[in-house]
């Protein structure tokens, strides 16, 4: 199949497409796919990324289900309660089968929509389709004409293993929602790069001008979308803004649901740290959480209720785009100094080499949770944990893959 740079690359899929089929569904649906394996040699799962389903449904090998061999199917199950951008991929060899392109977007739409807009969906590619930043749609097309004033939603994902700089030239634009969260009164921004984690999500949005805007990786030369308003060809700039996105400082204050005046149950530290070692008969730079590679990193263990404040503390040289499954985290700090925004929740938190963040989560989803670096390459490389509910046992229990 042809990939974005017009090479012919084996690509393995969903259906066929790259992206997979566009899961959209509405707020309150109960969700019922059902996954075939063809011929993943290997077997596959489907890993609901950033969605807070039943531990049963959240497609890790070995935890919540035998991986899918060639000839066999197995179907999830689950209601949509929260709106929002998510994609699903297989969480089988992750770095291999997410690279060659076994993902695809999963948009839940809210109730009542608030108002009208254009939804633009696309994803960096990941890795062995594209390592140059191409953007892929996620929904089949990319308009080339915009009619001035429209209001335009792109909900932009990453699946690469590293973060990317992306940039949207031509308006001021908002950011509207991170992992599927809402910000809280999001304010305009212009001339600010996004850093997009590796597995995370940005949704933009933004007042179609009489001019032309453009949205690009800042590793693609080519300048990745432009949308047109008036039929003529116009240039965005592709220069590259000198500003990053601060999440920890953007949109306004706001209480949460998750209330710490108590103090909390449990406190866990992260500590990353490279090393040089073997590994599979190589020697790799190996990615360590204290001090130790999977299985022997540690077992974060809670009780349902509890609150939980976990500590992020980067000391190599590398992103860790870390991503807990199941659960929301909110970030309370970044390098010690306490958000100011609104309330930023996550499930796919970069720590850049040289950082500290402290967030929280409410343990209110019980059962065997991963919690791992989504640069997938570290992650098959021992990068990974899990958050374990006291009394919650796997009858798949055997080595569990990434
Ligand atoms: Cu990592």
């Amino acid at each position: 199949m042809s990939v974005p740079d017009g090479s012919e690359k084996e690509l393995w899929l969903f259906n066929g497409q790259l992206t997979g089929p566009a899961i959209r569904v509405t707020q309150g649906d109960v969700v019922e796919v059902t996954l075939t394996n063809k011929n993943i040699e290997d077997g596959i799962t489907i890993h609901w990324h950033g969605y807070d389903v039943p531990n049963a449904e959240d497609g890790v090998p070995d935890i919540s289900q035998k991986v899918v061999a060639v000839g066999e199917s197995y179907t999830y199950r689950f209601t949509a309660d929260t709106a929002g951008t998510f994609w699903y991929h297989s969480h089988n060899q992750s770095s291999e089968q997410v690279g060659h392109g076994l993902f695809g977007s999963f948009i839940v739409e809210p109730k009542k929509q608030v108002k009208e807009e254009l939804e633009i969906v696309g994803f960096v590619a990941p890795k062995y389709v594209d390592s140059s930043g191409a953007l892929l749609p996620a929904n089949g097309k990319v308009p080339k004409n915009i009619k001035p004033g429209t209001n335009v939603r792109i909900r932009l994902g990453n699946a690469h293993n590293k973060p990317q700089k992306l940039i949207l030239n031509g308006t001021t634009f908002q950011i509207a929602a991170i992992d599927g969260n809402l910000i809280h009164k999001p304010t305009d921004l212009k001339e600010t790069y996004l850093q997009i984690p590796a597995g995370g999500r940005m949704d933009i949005t933004f007042t179609m001008p009489n001019h032309a805007v453009c949205l690009f990786d800042a590793k693609d030369a080519t300048g990745g979308w432009v949308f047109q308003s008036t039929g003529e060809n116009t240039k965005a700039s592709t220069e590259i803004p000198d500003n990053v996105f601060k999440p920890e400082k953007y949109g306004e204050k706001k209480a949460t649901t998750l209330d710490a005046s108590d103090g909390f149950d449990r406190l866990f530290t992260m500590v990353f740290d490279s090393k040089l070692a073997f590994f599979d008969g190589m020697v790799h730079h190996l990615w360590t959480i204290n001090g130790e590679l999977y299985p022997n990193t540690p077992m974060l263990m809670v009780n349902e209720g509890d609150l939980v404040k976990t500590t992020f503390v980067n000391r190599s040289y590398s992103h860790h785009p870390m991503h807990l499954h199941g659960h929301k985290m909110l970030v309370l700090t970044r390098n010690g100094a306490a958000t100011t925004g609104s309330p930023w929740w996550t499930d796919t938190l970069n720590v850049k080499p040289g950082e500290t963040y402290e967030v929280a989560f409410k343990a209110d989803n019980p059962g065997i949770w991963m919690d791992h670096c989504h640069n997938l390459d570290h992650a098959t490389n021992g990068m990974m944990m899990h958050l374990q509910y006291n009394n919650v046992y796997t009858p798949f229990s055997g080595h569990t893959h990434e």
